[in-house]
């Protein structure tokens, strides 16, 4: 009895191991402007603050306007677990998204987006910053949270495999059923 619980013990603790580094990426916490958030003005900067520091490399924020317009008038600033990029203003009214990838600690990508709305077309809406769009809204547009699901991209449809399934099956059913008629 007592050695089933240092076995029991003994997996628990093994299994606790192998998923801690599973879920040691950073992860947003927070953000300024807030997800959904109505704001009546432009804020001065847009920060997002993660759970853990992130690498002070590679990331990328854009503040995208409901017209496709990236609005961040610098480039991120990282300081330990939070990332900042200044605003000199925002456009039309509407939903604006918020899109970031960083690099966690642990080095892998995290990206998301967080949405939120300027009730009123904020004055600079007459001079939008030009930076490179494609890229921007890729960013923009990426999944809404982590993006560690691997795609199966084989590209072999699963339901023919279903359908093939099913119809040698159904044919099995029906050939041992007239074996049996006969
Ligand atoms: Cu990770």
């Amino acid at each position: 009895m007592k050695r089933l619980a240092v076995i029991a013990a003994t997996v628990l603790a093994a299994t606790a191991l192998s998923i801690a580094p599973a879920s040691a990426h950073a992860a947003l916490q927070s953000s300024n402007p807030a997800e959904n958030a109505a704001l009546d003005a432009a804020p001065d900067e847009v920060t997002l603050t993660f759970n853990q520091a992130v690498q002070s490399n590679f990331a990328t924020v854009t503040v995208i306007s409901p017209d496709g317009i990236d609005w961040a008038a610098s480039d991120p600033a990282v300081d330990g677990s939070t990332v900042t990029v200044d605003l000199d203003g925002l456009g039309a009214a509407g939903e604006y998204t918020i899109g970031y990838r960083v690099v966690s600690a642990d080095g892998h990508p995290i990206t998301g987006s967080v949405p939120f709305q300027l009730t009123q077309p904020s004055p600079a809406a007459a001079t939008p910053p030009t930076t490179n769009l494609d890229f921007t809204n890729e960013a923009a547009q990426a999944a809404p949270q982590d993006t560690e699901v691997v795609e199966d991209d084989s590209g072999f449809p699963i339901w023919i495999i279903a359908v093939v399934v099913v119809a040698v099956g159904a044919s099995g059913v029906l050939f041992a059923l007239r074996k049996r008629t006969h």
